[in-house]
Parts: C-alpha cells; sequence; structure tokens
C-alpha cells in the first residue's frame, strides 16, 4: 500500500515587479513544494513563465535563505553575526526607537522599501499604516515612474491601457524605449501573432535589445533625446495635414499650441539633436499617422533621464494628433495600473495619525543619509523589498552613510543582500509561497490572489507580521495595526470596491476561490478611453496642461538636454560616453541576482560597446574594464557589439555588488539628481569613461 502522502495545489501569482504578474500553481506534498509551474487558463500567463521565476523553488529552498534573526557581532559590514530570538530582536528594535523618537522625534527613522513585492498586503498596506503612525519620515517612492505617472496624471488623467490580446487590432505598433522581451515576456507572444497577420512593429530604442531584433525597424536615437523625436514626428504630422483635426477640437485640450510647439521641431533640427536621420523621421511620422490603428506602446525605462517628465508628455501627445485614444488596437499600452487605486483612506489610517513632518526621495538615500536630511538627521533606517546598495542611485554615497556608527540599520530581507551587510539587525522574511496577499498587475485586467503554499521556511515572518509586532511593542493599539491578513486585505477591497465600478462583483470570497479574477468592464470601458471622456480638469487630453502651467512647468512638452550631458559636452568631454542601464534579462533589478543558475545564464557582469568606440579605447571584446565617472567606479567585462551605437554604453542593472568584480556594480556611478517631473530617478542620464582594467 502507498504511503505517498497527497499531493495539494495552491494557487498564486508572481509577486515580482514585472508587469505579466503570473498566475501560478504550487504542488505541494507533506508540507514541502515539490512543483511550481504556470496557470494554462490565465488569458496572459498561458501556461509559461519567464526564465528567471521558473527556478522560483531554487530560490524559496536556497541554502542561503536567511533563516532566523541577526544580530551584528563585528564592524559595520564585516558580515559577523549573532543569532538572537524574534523577542530580543524586536525588543532592541523598539528600544532604539524610543530613544531616537524621544531625542529627535519620530521622522528621525526613515523606511525604505520599494518593489521586492508588489501585493496589495505586504507592500501597499505595509508601505502605508505603521510608518504613518510612528510618525516616520515619508518616503518619496520616485525611483521608478514617478515621472510617467506624473505625465500620464496631467495629460490623460488615468492610467488605463488594453489586454495585450488586443494588439492583434493593431496596423503598427511602435514599441518605444521599452524592451518587452526582457521586461514583461507575456505580451511578445501576441506581437508575434499580429506581425504574422501583418502589423508593422518599430522598436524606438538606442540598444538593439532582444525585442528590437524581431521588429520590422529599429531606430537608434541618442539617449534623451526621444522628446525632440516626438515633437518632430508631430511637426511633419502637422505640416503635412496628417492630423486629426476633428478629433483635435473635440478632444485635445491646447492642440494649436502644440502645433506651434512642435513647429519648432522640424526634420533637419531633430535629425541633429537625435542622430536619426531626417528622413527616417519624416517617413516615420506619415506611417503612423496614416496606418490605423496604431498602438504606442511604452513603459517606465525611457522616463529615466533628467527630460525624462517631458519626454513621456511629448510621447503621450502622439496618440490624441492623430485620434487614436479610444480606438480598439491603438492609443497607448502603458500601464494598467489605474483601474484600480487602492482605497487610501483604507490603505493607511493617515487622518488619525499624526501629520508626516517630511519626505525623503528615495533616490537621494545616500545624500540624505550623509547630511542633505536634517532637522532632525536620519538616525534610523528600516529597509524592507528594496536592495538600495544594488539597486539605488550613486550606491557609493548610500554604503558611506550605511557606515555611519550613529545610524541603526534594520533590514528585513529574504537573503543577506548588499544592503543587509551593513545592517545592526536583519529579520527573515518570507517569500511569495509562504506568505498571503493580493496583486493588481500593471500590465493586465485581472487581480491575482496568492494563497500561501507552505509554511514560513525558518522563523522567517512576512511584512505584515513584522509590522503586527513592531506595532505591539511600541504600543500602538489602533486594530488596523492588529487584523488578520485576510481582515486587511478585505477591509481595503471593500472600501476601494465601494467607488470603483471596475471592481463589481469582485469579493475577497471569489478571489480566494477564483484566483484570478478579471476586472468588470462594460462594453463602454472595455476600450481605454473608449468614451472618448479624459478625466482631467478639461475632460480632454491635456496637450497644453493648465495644471502644470501654474506650478510652474512648461505646460507644453519640450525637448532638453540632461545637464550631464550638456556639461560633458561643454567641457569638450568626447571621451565620455553615455551609459544606459536598463533591465536584465535573467533578474528582476537585483531580485534573483543571487541565485546561481540565473547568475550563470546572465554571464559576468557586462559593459557593451560598439566596435568604433571600442577600437578608440584599445579594448577587446572580453577584456576587463573600469567604467567610471566622479561619482565611483566599477569593474565589468567589454562586450564589443554594433548592438550599440558609437558614443553609447549598455550595462544592465541588477547584477549584486558583491558578486562582482571589485565589489561594485553599475549604480556606483548612476545619478541621484532628480528629473524634470515628480522627483523621478535619473538612471540613464548618466556620461562615463570606460577604459581598460
Ligand atoms: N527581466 C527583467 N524584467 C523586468 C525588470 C528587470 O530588471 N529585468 N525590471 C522591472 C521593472 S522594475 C521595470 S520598471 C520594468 C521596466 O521595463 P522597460 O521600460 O521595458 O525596461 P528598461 O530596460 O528599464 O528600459 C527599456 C528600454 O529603454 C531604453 N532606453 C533607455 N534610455 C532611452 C532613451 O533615452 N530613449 C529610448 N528610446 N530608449 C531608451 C533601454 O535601452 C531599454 O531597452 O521592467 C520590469 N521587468
Ligand atoms: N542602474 C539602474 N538601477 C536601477 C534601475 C535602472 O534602470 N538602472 N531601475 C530602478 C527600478 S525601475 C526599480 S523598480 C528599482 C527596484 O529596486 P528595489 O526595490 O530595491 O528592488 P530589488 O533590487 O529587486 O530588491 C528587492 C528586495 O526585496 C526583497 N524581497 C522580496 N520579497 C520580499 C518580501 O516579501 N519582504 C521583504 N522584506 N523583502 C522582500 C528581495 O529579496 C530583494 O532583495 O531598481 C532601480 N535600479
Ligand atoms: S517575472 Fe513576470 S513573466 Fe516572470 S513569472 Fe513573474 S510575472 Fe511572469
Ligand atoms: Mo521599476
Amino acid at each position: 500500500m502507498s504511503t505517498e502522502p497527497a499531493v495539494t495545489l495552491v494557487r498564486g501569482a508572481c509577486p515580482h515587479d514585472c508587469p505579466d504578474t503570473c498566475a501560478t500553481l504550487t504542488e505541494v506534498r507533506d508540507g514541502h513544494a515539490v512543483r511550481f509551474y504556470a496557470e494554462r487558463e490565465h488569458s496572459v500567463t498561458q501556461g509559461w513563465l519567464c526564465a528567471k521565476v521558473r527556478p522560483y523553488l531554487e530560490r524559496v529552498y536556497s541554502p542561503d535563505r536567511l533563516l532566523y534573526p541577526l544580530r551584528r557581532a563585528g564592524a559595520k559590514g564585516a558580515g559577523q553575526w549573532e543569532r538572537v530570538s524574534w523577542e530580543e530582536a524586536i525588543g532592541e528594535i523598539t528600544a532604539r526607537w524610543r530613544g531616537i523618537i524621544a531625542e529627535h522625534g519620530a521622522a528621525a527613522i526613515l523606511p525604505y522599501s520599494y518593489s521586492g513585492t508588489l501585493g496589495l498586503l505586504q507592500t501597499a498596506i505595509v508601505d502605508a499604516r505603521l510608518w504613518t503612525r510612528m510618525g516616520a519620515s515619508g518616503l518619496e517612492r520616485a525611483i521608478c515612474c514617478a515621472g510617467s505617472h506624473a505625465a500620464v496624471a496631467a495629460t490623460l488623467g488615468a492610467r488605463h491601457s488594453a489586454d495585450y490580446a488586443d494588439v492583434r487590432h493593431s496596423g503598427l505598433v511602435l514599441i518605444w524605449g521599452h524592451n518587452p522581451a526582457s521586461t514583461g515576456p507575456h505580451f511578445m507572444p501576441f506581437l508575434r501573432e499580429a506581425q504574422k497577420s501583418g502589423t508593422y512593429v518599430v522598436v524606438i530604442d538606442p540598444r538593439r535589445t532582444v525585442t528590437a531584433r524581431s521588429a520590422d525597424e529599429h531606430i537608434q536615437p541618442r539617449p534623451a533625446t526621444d522628446g525632440a523625436l516626438a515633437l518632430g514626428l508631430m511637426q511633419v504630422i502637422f505640416a503635412e495635414g496628417l492630423h486629426d483635426e476633428p478629433w483635435l477640437e473635440a478632444h485635445g485640450h491646447g492642440w494649436r499650441r502644440l502645433r506651434e510647439r512642435a513647429a519648432e521641431y522640424p526634420p533637419e533640427r531633430v535629425a541633429a539633436i537625435t542622430g536619426v536621420p531626417a528622413e527616417t523621421i519624416v517617413a516615420l511620422a506619415r506611417r503612423y499617422a496614416t496606418t490605423k490603428p496604431a498602438l504606442l506602446k511604452t513603459s517606465d525605462g525611457i522616463q529615466r533621464h533628467q527630460n525624462g517628465g517631458q519626454t513621456f508628455r511629448a510621447l503621450l501627445c502622439l496618440p490624441a494628433v492623430v485620434g487614436q485614444y479610444g480606438v480598439r488596437g491603438g492609443g497607448l499600452g502603458y500601464a494598467t495600473s489605474g483601474y484600480v487605486i487602492w482605497d487610501g483612506a483604507a490603505l493607511s489610517h493617515a487622518a488619525e495619525c499624526p501629520p508626516t513632518l517630511r519626505t525623503v526621495s528615495m533616490n537621494r538615500l545616500g545624500a540624505a543619509l550623509m547630511g542633505e536630511a536634517q532637522e532632525p538627521p536620519i538616525k534610523s533606517l528600516f529597509v524592507y523589498c528594496a536592495n538600495p546598495v544594488g539597486s539605488s542611485p550613486n550606491a557609493g554615497l548610500i554604503v558611506e552613510g550605511l557606515r555611519r556608527e550613529d545610524l541603526f540599520t534594520v533590514v528585513h530581507e529574504q537573503f543577506m543582500t548588499d544592503t543587509a551587510d551593513y545592517a545592526d539587525i536583519v529579520l527573515p522574511a518570507t517569500t511569495q509561497l509562504e506568505h498571503v496577499d493580493l496583486h493588481r498587475p500593471y500590465g493586465h485586467r485581472n487581480l491575482q490572489y496568492n494563497h500561501p503554499a507552505i509554511a514560513p521556511r525558518g522563523e522567517c515572518k512576512s511584512n505584515w507580521d513584522v509590522t503586527r509586532l513592531l506595532a505591539a511593542a511600541m504600543g500602538y493599539e489602533e486594530p488596523w495595526l492588529h487584523e488578520s491578513a485576510e481582515e486587511a486585505i478585505r477591509g481595503v477591497l471593500d472600501a476601494s470596491r465601494a467607488t470603483n465600478p471596475y471592481l463589481e462583483g469582485i469579493t475577497l470570497e471569489r478571489l480566494r476561490a477564483e484566483g484570478t479574477v478579471p476586472l468588470h468592464f462594460t462594453p463602454e470601458s472595455e476600450v481605454p478611453f473608449g468614451d472618448l471622456r479624459f478625466p482631467t480638469p478639461s475632460g480632454k487630453v491635456e496637450l497644453y496642461c493648465e495644471a502644470m502651467a501654474a506650478r510652474g512647468l512648461d505646460p507644453l512638452p519640450h525637448y532638453e538636454e540632461p545637464a550631464e550631458y550638456a556639461a560633458a559636452r561643454e567641457r569638450g568631454e568626447g571621451d565620455r560616453l553615455a551609459l544606459i542601464s536598463g533591465a536584465s534579462h535573467h533578474f528582476v533589478s537585483s531580485s534573483m541576482a543571487n541565485q546561481p543558475s540565473l547568475r550563470a545564464k546572465e554571464g559576468e557582469p557586462f559593459v557593451e560597446l560598439s566596435p568604433a568606440d571600442a577600437a578608440a579605447r584599445g579594448i577587446a571584446d572580453g577584456d576587463r574594464v573600469v567604467v567610471e565617472n566622479g561619482r565611483g567606479w566599477c569593474e565589468l567585462r567589454a562586450v564589443v557589439t554594433d548592438d550599440v551605437p558609437p558614443g553609447v554604453a549598455v550595462a544592465p542593472k541588477g547584477s549584486w555588488a558583491k558578486y562582482s568584480r571589485g565589489g561594485r556594480n553599475i549604480n556606483w556611478t548612476t545619478p541621484d539628481a532628480l528629473a524634470d517631473l515628480a522627483g523621478q530617478s535619473t538612471y540613464h542620464s548618466n556620461m562615463v569613461r570606460v577604459r581598460r582594467a
């Protein structure tokens, strides 16, 4: 007789920062996850997971998982630890915090988190509640998409996009500064199908990415010049009378003023700025204006430039000029995250909390720790769902800050990251297989529920459970700091549904039972902006944005060279290269970049150089090179390739510093300057020198 324990099948969701939010299945036998794979029936996941997450059990059961709380037992960063109990750890943290609050006020405590998981509970609720109750410093979470979100809010009023499948209706797809083959791979099969039936695909990216390889046309502008390119396309479209004037009259606020602005960008001027030949600009403008439906598909990578906000505004104007918003297969493919905005009051209970005295930009963590944040100075940092030493800009300065003897740093993590190395206390975190959550994807229009599949490994605790422990030890008695996980999710879901038609009929019970629940659309709301009502002050697409004018910002999109590029040009530093550090194929930011099998696939951290730039520096393919500027340096392997044009270098983000030669990654060079809108990060407005090591 067989004594094999039965297998149970547990429904989950991929928690990583990726638009696809795949529906997953875990087979559990005897409390142990034995298989992990994709849901077949899901309209987007379609039975496959990406190369990064397929080996998820390797991550969950990794011998490197943090399993117990640790206290630093040597110098900061020396890697000496002693195991402590949760009781001791929480006791020590809250004792230190009480002292800091008494001396400096709670604003001296800075929580730091971003996108380790995208769940409602483990991220959104956790980000909002304890810290607000405490009166800690707020964190301006502008590392990823603040500029594009601000641009969309100003121009369209909402982040609405269609399902990937709708691309089959597109006659033309402009994939602009976006690399879905790596960063949102479930779009690609839909794009392939469309291409087979005649859709023309153009990729606009300085680098020949995996996505660009299979396009019908690849256009390579100089980095950060896309605002000029977009305005140049508009110039041609207006000048040749190819714009949709009735549409603009009815739905485009300030379109004549946009036309005047665009007139400043004739093809020859744009060619000089972008490096794209004038004929190519004219041909693309004609194609975009005359092939319908025309979809502009983009994401957030392109706006990580100092002029990224205005660049994104310029992109958002294009579909309006050719009357493509509200058209199935046309308009904008950006993000679906605007259909569900979680109810703010239910999320944070901020009305019952003290005011947040100040907010610190997450893009300036190093500067903030080193003195930019005054009154009070930051005396304690609590990091979770983030790895700032690996992922945030100007990492050398962050490390300097983390070395401060008077800074009390706590890191809640699954692994001993480059950041956890500098902690005073490390707390072990659960993975997605060990906790519950609800996910609102940014690339498709379903909600995804994640059931825990296994018990937490070792003494790992979820973010929510740590919140509750800390709240109790701080003596905060508000019931919303002590709810069960399900109660917390239910409260926010129910409050959000009360005012949101897209959540009609979506209850926690349905989510728990069905796992994947599509948002509720009507025939009128199904196509993004299908009713041609835009939730902006004018009710139209705000090509000219009054709200931006009122804030002293340029109300029309414009092109401006990033200061770092201009400075290098003016100083005659022709040997500098514009370095772009977008997504790596096998990691999600720095997540997964410690998994041996994925590191092997990605290879040694590299920088791509054009044959001309390599030759000019005496660099051969495979050479070790130093990439450097005034902020810092790192050592990489040179890949000499015509995938990048002269003047541009590409070094993907994500590699852990401690697994890199010299103990540094590309973020030792990236700028912590802020962009033109919303305090956005500016990773790609980065001038570097490259030389043989
Ligand atoms: N495999 C993988 N997937 C990921 C991630 C990852 O790290 N790895 N990260 C996730 C996250 S956090 C995000 S925000 C999304 C981002 O998703 P994407 O925006 O698609 O990814 P990025 O690689 O950041 O940027 C896209 C492209 O922008 C190009 N680019 C940079 N500067 C310019 C420019 O000035 N002009 C133009 N035209 N193009 C430019 C880069 O070369 C890059 O190919 O991906 C998510 N998915
Ligand atoms: N050079 C360069 N750098 C970049 C970018 C770029 O374009 N160029 N892009 C930026 C972008 S778009 C983004 S979004 C940021 C992302 O930056 P981060 O938000 O710092 O993301 P990760 O580096 O992936 O680190 C997330 C960490 O969270 C941990 N984690 C996962 N789940 C949990 C959990 O449930 N609880 C806890 N406590 N921890 C958990 C993971 O183990 C991981 O170490 O990176 C930025 N970095
Ligand atoms: S990272 Fe993206 S593509 Fe990969 S499994 Fe997760 S959601 Fe799916
Ligand atoms: Mo991101």
